[in-house]
């Protein structure tokens, strides 16, 4: 199919995406200027952010510029099996705490102890996937002007030429942008029906999964999704090797955001080990033995979520092109985004972690410069960071116990402020908590800015609770050009309460002595 020159409506691309998935249709979808007879720049395998956004720059820049994606969509696993549904599940979450917390007060309805689907809203994100799919075809094609070949798995002739259906297409460089996927543990039993990971869970589920689930992992992904299946009323059971929610620094953010998880169920079982998922005689997940610091115990479930972590889609590509790869695939790339090889860049979750948005599109960029000859680098160092509980988790910098190893005058303003009612006070209250501050003020969430007494610049911050990431992102831009609590008490709060920290500064700002808070 050759869409050149065509319009779609978002509307038309919903229903080309929605038929091509559905049919199996393997036929490439074309979107190639046959008027532009220059040499592609290069050909960017893997159309997600990474692709989608250094392809962009490429053009703008004034080069050439192709992508070729297996679907027939782009914006890569991000609007298809990644992002876009965790947010969905990270969404319902937290919509079922608020529900559960006011079960039959006010205008909620009775809740606990009732439980709901899973399947449901797993194949409501699947039905609604294809709008985003679409709003990015369109995005791509029309307004964006990239040219494209889609729902295709092309062959790599060399490291110049790759070819699509007939079709041969030629590039002064490539530009590896293939993204990731879960890693598959070598647990005996991990093949069984009813076993799932990211990707399975939106692609696979076609049952109702039973009243408990057990997580194995402690990272982004198994805290996430655990969250999200403990909010729907099931019993879940987190298993880590290690301890959970590591890249949460801070030790009382951190021991907040473990203590609301505790209260709404969550059971975790640390330093902790999956030695089988058993089945049953049709081959479905039946139960779980695990290996604790002194017992094996076994947990009845028929549904076992794999949260750890993720490997790089290099295999084919690495082998046949002799690239340089590291732990679990990873291409390796120096900051100019070059591979081992000449005029062979890669970017995105294909280079490693961090497996963030930002640091996809990012790479992406850095490598659509140094192609047009435009030198720059870019490595992922000091950037915020985000997670879900039932909560959003935001932090940025550097935590408490790290600013006082390095520092020698920390100060640090949080809510709620150490006090006799300990957390049970309805602070901090930023968006989206009023009622919790109203009923239960211990739910109202946490925050902490931490700050260097000396120069009154910002050395970190961290916040659960709802609405401070957009402002984390901001943030963290000032931090890195030396924020004081002076500038942030000159910032405008929205809100009456202090999601980004400007109206507990103001408090502090023009006192050259200023206490913790
Ligand atoms: C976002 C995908 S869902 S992309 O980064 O805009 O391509």
């Amino acid at each position: 199919m050759d869409v050149w020159g065509d319009c779609y409506s978002i509307g038309k691309w919903q229903d080309v995406i929605v038929e091509t998935l559905e049919s199996g249709d393997s036929a490439p979808i074309f979107n190639i200027n046959p008027k532009d007879i220059r040499e592609f720049d290069a050909i960017f395998l893997g159309g997600g952010a990474a692709g989608r956004f250094g392809a962009a720059y490429l053009r703008a820049l004034g080069g050439r510029v192709l992508i070729i994606d297996r679907w027939p969509f782009l914006g890569g696993s991000c609007p298809h099996q990644a992002c876009v549904p965790h947010h969905l599940f990270s969404d319902c979450a937290a919509q079922l705490m608020l529900e559960r917390t006011f079960s039959g007060k006010l205008w909620f309805q009775k809740l606990n102890d009732k439980i709901v689907s899973i399947k449901n809203i797993v194949e409501l994100f699947r039905t609604g996937r294809t709008g985003p799919h679409a709003v990015m075809n369109y995005q791509t094609k029309e307004q964006l002007g990239l040219e494209f070949a889609l729902n295709t798995e092309p062959t790599i002739i060399d490291s110049h030429t790759i070819q699509v259906g007939n079709r041969e297409f030629h590039a002064k460089n490539l530009v590896l942008a293939l993204g990731a996927k879960p890693v598959l543990p070598d647990i005996s039993g991990a093949n069984l029906k009813g076993v799932f990971n990211s990707q399975t869970l939106v692609e696979k589920l076609d049952y109702e999964p039973g009243n408990t689930i057990v997580v194995i992992g402690g990272g982004k992904s198994a805290i996430e999704y655990g969250c999200f299946f403990n909010s729907t009323g099931r019993r879940t059971l987190v298993v880590a090797r290690h301890q959970i929610m590591p890249m949460l620094k801070d030790a009382e953010s951190r021991a907040y955001a473990i203590l609301m998880m505790e209260e709404q169920g969550m059971e975790f079982l640390e330093n902790a080990e999956v030695m089988e998922i058993k089945g049953n005689a049709q081959g479905k997940v039946k139960s779980v033995s695990i290996k604790t610091s002194d017992s094996i115990i076994t947990i009845d479930t028929d549904f076992v979520f794999m949260g750890l972590g993720e490997q790089a889609n290099s295999e084919i590509i690495a082998q046949k092109l002799a690239l340089e790869t590291g732990e679990k695939g990873f291409i390796k790339v120096n900051r100019h985004m070059e591979t081992s090889l000449p005029h062979i860049y890669a970017v995105g979750d294909v280079t490693g972690p961090p497996m963030e948005m930002f640091k996809a599109r990012k790479e992406g960029v850095c490598a659509a410069k140094n192609i047009m000859g435009q030198t720059t680098e870019y490595k992922a160092v000091d950037y915020p960071d985000f997670m879900h509980t039932h909560y959003e988790v935001c932090w940025l910098g550097l935590s408490e116990e790290e600013a006082r190893q390095r520092h020698a005058n920390v100060k640090v303003m949080k809510l709620p402020p150490d006090n006799p009612n300990g957390l049970d006070v309805g602070l901090p209250a930023g968006d989206r908590m009023m009622l919790y501050l109203m009923a239960k003020p211990r739910m109202s969430g946490f925050q902490k800015l931490i700050i260097d007494g000396d120069n009154r610049k910002v050395l970190g911050a961290f916040h659960i609770g709802y609405g401070a990431k957009d402002g984390f992102q901001y943030l963290n831009y000032l931090v890195k050009k030396g924020l004081t609590i002076d500038d942030l008490a000159d910032m405008d709060e929205l809100f009456i309460s202090p999601s980004y920290f400007i109206q507990l500064c103001r408090l502090r700002a023009g006192d050259p002595h200023f206490n913790d808070m």
